[in-house]
């Protein structure tokens, strides 16, 4: 009995089969193109064929010039295939390529940083934050890039610096100095972006290279702790004005923030997981107790002003007048009463120049998630904390704050609110 495969389209499995044909019934097989040998079983029994049955009866089996396919119904020939896989492993080659030099690129760059003292913080929490621990403190990776150029910023004589840990403040206080150095500027403060009237000295907007060229008097804004500011700071002595905050509402204040950066953050974790954080020294310019301990054990010296965001809540306009008086500005009642409804929480929340709308223009800013100037209160904390939160933080400020003589406000009983008289509203 003789069976003719003429012309038969051998795939990789066919054609194993066949081999397999072979060894069992010693046919002579004319032709074959391929080098790979592995039986595919289903092949025999797809083409109702048994191994066995050559060799009960003989069978022979001729192929001839039989045209390999490597796919079974596929189009093209040999050498088309052939390209097409030299192309594959070429793209194969280059995308392993880039990948080994990224990684290695990274890890170079983690150790040239670890060589320069400075720590990646690893936490899933933050999913696009990079976080570095340098000289124990928590500094996003955008800082890390300029602190060369922070630690050799040079400092004036006559710069004023706003200093504080986030969420403590800052705007409020920048606000005041403002007005205050201005001659109570109220149109430029109506109209200009607070970043470009009173610079954020480590922000990428407008960057240090532009705050350092800036005309004098200066107005500078910062987060950094005392041990990260510029060297010169010490040497020139320029008047600095520190703010802290109560840590329970900046955690709750700092948790809002975050989520209102989510375009940049991407932080979806709950009040309970960035307490967590907070409390682990794992956000931006932690820790916070070192931050304020710093600045309060140099609040004697004549070039300090240190204040508290509860302080100036309870009486603003005593706020103004010590300020004034500290940048060597004594204000009139009536001054200071301009500047106190001005920087009034609801009217700094409607100014566009103070509440960092323009954040969403640039798409660093969620507002449905939180406003930048959120409630402005003291005592939010209570409707955030449960027993637990309130007793670790209760736990370190004694641990931390015991001998130092700093107090701080987590209520407030009786705020000197909104006094201003109505001649106040309608000059300002
Ligand atoms: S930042 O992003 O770190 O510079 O923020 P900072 O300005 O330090 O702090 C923001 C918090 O201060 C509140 N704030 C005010 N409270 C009362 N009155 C006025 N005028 C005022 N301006 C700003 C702001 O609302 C933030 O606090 P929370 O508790 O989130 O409202």
């Amino acid at each position: 009995m003789e069976i003719m495969l003429h012309n038969l389209t051998v795939t990789r499995s066919r054609f194993s089969s066949a081999l397999y044909f072979k060894k069992c019934s010693q046919i002579n097989f004319t032709k074959f193109y391929s080098k790979t040998v592995r039986l595919h079983p289903k092949f025999c029994s797809r083409q109702k064929l048994k191994p066995t049955l050559g060799l009960q009866h003989g069978l022979r089996i001729d192929f001839v010039k039989i045209p390999i396919r490597w796919n079974s119904g596929g189009s093209g020939n040999t050498e088309s295939r052939r390209q097409k896989l030299l192309l594959a492993t070429y793209v194969s080659f280059g995308i392993g390529g880039i990948l080994i030099l990224a990684i290695t690129g990274r890890e170079i760059n983690k150790a040239r940083l670890r060589f320069h003292g400075i720590v990646e913080v690893d936490d899933s929490a933050w999913k696009r934050v990079k976080l570095y621990k340098y000289k124990d403190v928590s500094i996003p990776g955008h800082v890390v890039k300029i602190l060369d150029n922070i630690e050799n910023f040079q400092v004036r004589e006559d710069d004023i610096w706003v200093v504080s840990y986030p969420r403590s403040g800052t705007t409020w206080t920048q606000e005041i100095v403002y007005l205050i150095k201005s001659g109570l500027n109220f149109e430029a403060a109506n109209s200009q972006i607070i970043d470009d009237r009173f610079p954020f000295l480590e922000f990428m907007y407008p960057g240090i290279q532009n705050v350092g060229s800036m005309s004098s008097p200066r107005l500078i804004k910062t987060h950094l702790p005392l041990g990260l500011l510029p060297k010169e700071i010490h040497e020139k002595k320029p008047k600095i004005i520190y703010v802290c905050r109560n840590p329970k509402d900046i955690v709750v204040s700092y948790y809002y923030f975050t989520r209102m950066m989510k375009p940049v953050t991407r932080f979806k974790g709950s009040f309970d997981d960035f307490f967590r954080l907070f409390m682990q020294d794992k956000v931006p310019y932690s820790p916070w107790w070192k931050h304020v301990l710093e600045f309060w054990q140099k609040k004697d010296e004549e070039n300090v002003l240190f204040l508290k965001y509860e302080d100036l809540k309870k009486d603003l306009e005593g706020s103004i007048r010590q300020i004034a008086d500290f940048l060597d500005k004594p204000l009139s009642n009536l001054d200071v009463k301009k500047i106190a409804y001005h920087c009034q929480f609801e009217n700094m929340k409607k100014n566009d120049s103070t509440n960092f709308s323009w954040g969403t223009k640039l798409g660093i800013l969620d507002l449905t998630e939180s406003q930048f100037m959120r409630k402005g209160e003291v005592g939010d904390w209570r409707s955030h904390f449960n027993q637990d939160n309130n007793e670790q933080i209760n736990k370190m400020i004694s641990f931390r704050f015991h001998n130092s003589g700093l107090r701080f406000d987590y209520d407030i009983k009786d705020p000197v609110l909104d006094s201003s008289p109505s001649d106040v509203r309608t000059v300002v």
